[in-house]
């Protein structure tokens, strides 16, 4: 084995175990997607369900927009615009449901401002529960628990198939509703990138022949 064949089957070898890692990369460890919906895009008094399936998320048509300066009441604040969402005692009991839509949750949240507690719970897609957290008691403006308007309840677990906010009384507020998907890469854009590496390690093969003929000359 001439050294040139050697250094050929050694530059191969690198390019192998180079694509190895790049391919380990990219299936590795699922990439989160921060996505907020601030409800500002609709109008007031709409009842939100559908409108954002789109960014990955699904209301249950159990809230409706409150507008400030129109139908919100200024004691529970926006945090972003003038619009937020709120459990509608007509459209339901109390109980906002959002669904994950095409990739699962590793987390999410919300502002918050109630005239009683108000829990936000995360469930699996076998309905077990996830995780739990409140906010402790009524925090609209100048409540008398002394606790502030929009408090962020937020949860971080992996595989949240959808999240309830509930309370035990009367009405509250969410605006600013956090996710971050789990984009799990697809066995389809997988195979392009391994054609893609293997494409690669043979540009890189074809692309040292010359000089190592150059180098036999
Ligand atoms: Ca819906
Ligand atoms: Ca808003
Ligand atoms: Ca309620």
């Amino acid at each position: 084995m001439t050294i040139s064949t050697v250094m050929k089957k050694l530059s191969l070898a690198t390019a192998g175990v180079t694509c190895l890692t790049l391919a380990t990369l990219g299936s590795g460890k699922a990439q989160a997607v921060d996505t907020v919906i601030d409800f500002d895009s609709l109008l007031d008094l709409e009842i939100v369900d559908n409108q954002f399936l789109n960014q990955g998320v699904d209301f249950n048509g159990t809230a409706s927009i409150l507008q400030l300066g129109s139908s919100l009441n200024s004691l529970f604040p926006p945090v972003s615009a003038n619009n937020l969402i709120y459990d509608n005692p007509s459209l339901g009991n109390g109980i906002i449901r959002v669904d994950a839509v095409n990739s699962l949750w590793s987390s999410v949240g919300g502002f918050v401002t109630g005239t009683t507690n108000v829990t936000l719970t995360a469930y699996a897609s076998d309905n077990s529960i996830l995780g739990t957290v409140s906010t402790g008691g009524a925090n609209f403006q100048d409540a008398a628990t002394g606790l502030l308007p929009n408090i962020f309840l937020s949860l971080t677990a992996p595989d949240i198939s959808y999240i309830t906010f509930q309370d035990s009384g009367n009405t509250y507020t969410v605006d600013n509703f956090t996710f971050s998907s789990q984009s799990v890469p697809e066995p389809t854009s997988m195979l392009g990138f391994f054609a893609l590496a293997a494409f690669s390690a043979t540009s890189f093969v074809k692309r040292k022949q010359p000089q190592n003929a150059a180098t036999k000359a």
